[in-house]
């Protein structure tokens, strides 16, 4: 069983996001706002069902799902596409393919030293990110 993903994450470190969001076809603008971000992450889990909300003081963005179930996803806020989405195990990372109009895109979660980590892929761009566990939540 791999460490568990859930509780509410600060992220530390944060690379490539204007390569991922130059990929997904993001203004100027909106990219200078992102790069800006603290984002957060709160994840819960019961069973296979998810919900992953990303939260900053700009926006706010949340999915759910359940492990091996495909789904609709609309990226509101982000870049406003319909994807298919479906989120497995591989090993010790969630992974998500997202089919749409863009190719390879999709992201991966896995647990490494007590850290989150995320790396957010789309068309040979990757974002990688880091997040801390926030402690007194
Ligand atoms: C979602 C940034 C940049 C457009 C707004 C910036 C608002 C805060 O897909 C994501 O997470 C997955 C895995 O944890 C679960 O949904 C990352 C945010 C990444 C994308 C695009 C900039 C517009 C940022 C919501």
């Amino acid at each position: 069983m791999p460490a568990s993903l859930c509780g509410t994450w600060d992220i530390i470190s944060n690379v490539n996001l204007d390569g991922y969001m130059i990929a997904l076809g993001i203004s100027p603008n909106l990219r200078k706002i992102a790069l800006k971000l603290k984002q957060k992450k709160v994840i819960e889990q019961k069973g296979d069902h998810y919900i992953i909300k990303t939260t900053s003081t700009f926006r706010n963005y949340t999915i759910s799902f359940r492990v091996g179930q495909d789904f609709e996803e609309f990226t509101k806020g982000l870049d406003n596409r319909h994807v298919k989405s479906l989120v497995t195990w591989e090993g010790n990372k969630l992974v998500c393919e997202q089919t749409g109009e863009k190719k390879n895109r999709g992201w991966a979660h896995w647990i490494e030293d007590d850290k989150l980590h995320l790396e957010l892929y789309c068309d040979g761009e990757v974002c990688s990110q880091v997040f801390k566990k926030k402690v007194n939540e």
